[in-house]
């Protein structure tokens, strides 16, 4: 039976408790949530089965697949900014969401057809924001980036946007400020039309979340291009800005890209001290670069010297459980690549994995959106060793946070790519019926021990 079929029958066995009747049953943990109509149940929500006779599963999966649209969206604002739209993804995104308005669909199985419809839909989007980034930025090469303040004026950005970077760029030039990038915006150094700004000097902090540490610790002015931005702590937020999407409490708004108030301020609160720079990141392996290797990784595959590709890529998140993506890459064999993106690296890039007759053991290809860049070069794999996606020496180990990884896991689901890893943890809006749907039809299995893990992957 299909996947789609499978979510037929879950849709068929669900419980009859019918909400603001007299079936109604107490559980420990919602079965739903959905408050989006005037009949929603006790005025508050529906919280067993629609009024409407919408089912879990069902308002779930309209969850779920609103989710990937929120992700497909960020990635088509981000290609907007630079002028590249898709009548496709634009009018897909419109009958997405209308599919879950109420009264328009209860069919679960149709959720599930839109949900890989979403990821088609997300590759599509990846790829024309790879496209204006290379168009406009040109292809990334490898790049080394110092982590720590160089002397004088400063600002530090973060987030997605390269073109809000590049304007900052532009408008910072010759006034004597450093340019330093923040989590996602780390793969800026790699593209040749960013990095030949020579006022964009290194990288302040890591991941998203130690961003009121590294802002507090830093008296420079601060600019917030998309998320991850948290709310600000008093002791930063007048010297932070926010462009495009992004916007805090009590933190000024840019309009326009005129980042204006944003140098006068970094002026105004002076000079950095030089550090020490005890961390160099390296990012900026592009599609071209990887291929440019591939007659060697060939002769490395068949000679056993490299034994699996792992794509470690995905978001990072303060959670406990995501220390597992530290010792997983940790203890890999000194026979693996590890590929990565996305700010999930930041558990694991500071490592020196060292290399494997000259392949980098350890390859950043950029943002979360640059999934598209790893699809791309898993996709030359296969016709470089004449198999399948699924007969590759690779594995895919993924970390979430937000939606943009929603987008990215349907994405990989489309393409059919079996057992894939997942973790921190499990979506909290896929019930179980779906995990295991998941699992039956795509092997999708979470993340448990690393160690064991590694065991499985390697095959020991
Ligand atoms: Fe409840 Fe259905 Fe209205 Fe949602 S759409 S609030 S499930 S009655
Ligand atoms: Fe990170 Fe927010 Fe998702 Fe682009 S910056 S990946 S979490």
């Amino acid at each position: 039976m299909g996947f789609i079929d499978s979510i037929r029958g879950i849709n068929k066995n669900q419980n009859e408790a019918v909400e603001g009747g007299d079936k109604v049953e107490k559980k420990d943990s919602l079965d739903m949530f959905c408050y989006q109509c005037s009949q929603t149940a006790k005025g508050t929500g529906c919280t067993i089965r629609g009024v409407c006779g919408k089912e879990p599963t069902v308002a779930r999966l309209q969850d779920n697949l609103l989710f990937a649209i929120k992700g497909i969206s960020a990635y088509l604002y981000h290609a907007r900014e630079l002028g590249y739209t898709d009548d496709e993804v634009d009018a897909f995104l419109a009958r997405g969401f209308y599919s879950t308005l109420t009264n328009v669909n209860f069919d679960a199985g149709k959720f599930v057809e839109l949900a890989l419809e979403a990821g088609n839909m997300n590759i599509k989007t990846m790829q024309l924001l790879k496209k204006a980034h290379i168009d406009n930025y040109g292809e990334p090469v490898p790049t080394e980036v110092p982590v720590g303040a160089v002397k004088g004026p400063g600002i530090v950005a973060t987030g997605h946007s390269l073109k809000a970077l590049e304007e900052l760029l532009k408008q910072t030039e010759g006034k004597g400020i450093n340019v330093y990038t923040h989590s996602e915006l780390l793969p800026a150094h790699g593209y040749p039309g960013l990095k030949k700004y020579k006022h964009l000097v290194g990288q302040l902090g890591g991941p998203w979340f130690d961003q009121r540490d590294t802002f507090s610790k830093y008296p420079v002015a601060i600019v917030g291009t998309s998320n991850c931005v948290l709310i600000p702590k008093d002791e930063y937020k007048e010297r932070m800005y926010t462009v495009g999407v992004a916007e805090l409490p009590g933190v000024q708004h840019i309009e326009d890209y005129d980042f204006t108030p944003a140098i006068e301020k970094a002026l105004e609160l002076g000079d950095l001290e030089e550090e020490v720079k005890e961390t160099t990141l390296t990012t900026g392996f592009g599609a071209s670069t990887i291929l440019s290797l591939a007659p060697k990784i060939k002769e490395l595959v068949e000679a056993g010297k490299i034994k699996q590709f792992i794509l470690v890529g995905g978001c990072d998140s303060p959670l406990i459980q995501a220390k597992y993506y530290t010792e997983f890459v940790k203890n890999l064999p000194d026979t693996t690549v590890v590929l990565t993106l996305a700010c999930g690296k930041y558990r694991f890039n500071a490592m020196d994995l060292g290399d494997i007759e000259g392949v980098p053991r350890l390859i950043d290809i950029g943002q979360c959106n640059d999934a598209i860049v790893a699809v791309d070069v898993a996709v030359a794999l296969t016709e470089l060793f004449g198999v399948g996606l699924n007969e590759l020496p690779l594995t895919i180990v993924l970390s979430w946070m937000e939606q943009k990884a929603a987008a990215i896991l349907w994405s990989l689901l489309a393409l059919d790519l079996k057992g894939m890893y997942i973790g921190p943890i499990l979506p909290g809006w896929a019930n179980d019926d779906i995990l295991n749907v998941l699992v039956e039809n795509y092997d999708l299995t979470p993340i448990g021990d690393a160690e064991e893990d590694i065991k499985k992957i390697m095959g020991l």
